[in-house]
């Protein structure tokens, strides 16, 4: 069993430069979380990438009243994965449903039973946005009671400001900054 989990939360071509909904230099950011991927994996870690995974009527689109351009639709390039991901890696697919949010890795997906069937005791956490989904997905894991970690040199936020209130909060509520 591997005690250990990376997970890589929503690196999609939507969320870089010249995407839907970019995270300013969310792309510097895709050599380190390769590299974490090709160690986690050397390591025996279950390497886990979260996917936002929108229908195009999505509650988060402007369309909609929501606070965002449309991003991440599902089965468009702007939601294809910018990382290397090995073969055996678990995808999971969030805020999937028309009319709810899902910032979290773990809202409304089947990542806690995942890890808890592998046998995960520890996830390494790296990704965007640092301030909405790592934030959230890390928050969760402390919440399920895993030793939760973040990889800060491979996030990246939106604002600096908000990614520093964020890393605090995400330091309060029990996640350890690498
Ligand atoms: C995200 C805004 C909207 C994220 C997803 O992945 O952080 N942010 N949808
Ligand atoms: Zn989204």
């Amino acid at each position: 069993m591997p005690e250990e989990a990376l997970i890589v939360v929503d690196m999609q071509r939507d969320f870089m430069p010249g995407g839907a909904l970019p995270v300013p230099d969310g792309d510097k950011i895709i050599p380190r979380c390769n590299e974490y991927i090709e160690e986690f994996r050397k390591r025996g870690a279950l390497i886990v990438a979260t996917r936002d995974w929108h229908p195009p009527d999505h509650i988060s689109f402007k369309e909609r009243g929501g606070p965002w351009p449309a991003h991440c639709v599902q089965n468009t390039p702007g939601a294809e994965f910018v990382v290397e991901l090995p073969a055996d890696a678990v995808i999971i697919s969030k805020a999937t449903e028309p009319d709810k949010e899902a910032y979290s890795g773990f809202e409304g997906t089947d990542l806690e039973e995942i890890l808890r069937k592998n046998g995960v005791k520890r996830v390494y956490i790296c990704g965007v946005a640092t301030e909405y989904c790592v934030k959230a997905t890390a928050l969760d894991a402390v919440k399920h009671g895993f030793e939760t970690y973040l990889l800060s040199d491979a996030v990246k936020g939106i604002t600096p400001e908000d990614e520093e209130r964020a890393l605090e909060e995400m330091k309060s509520a029990g996640v350890r900054i690498l």
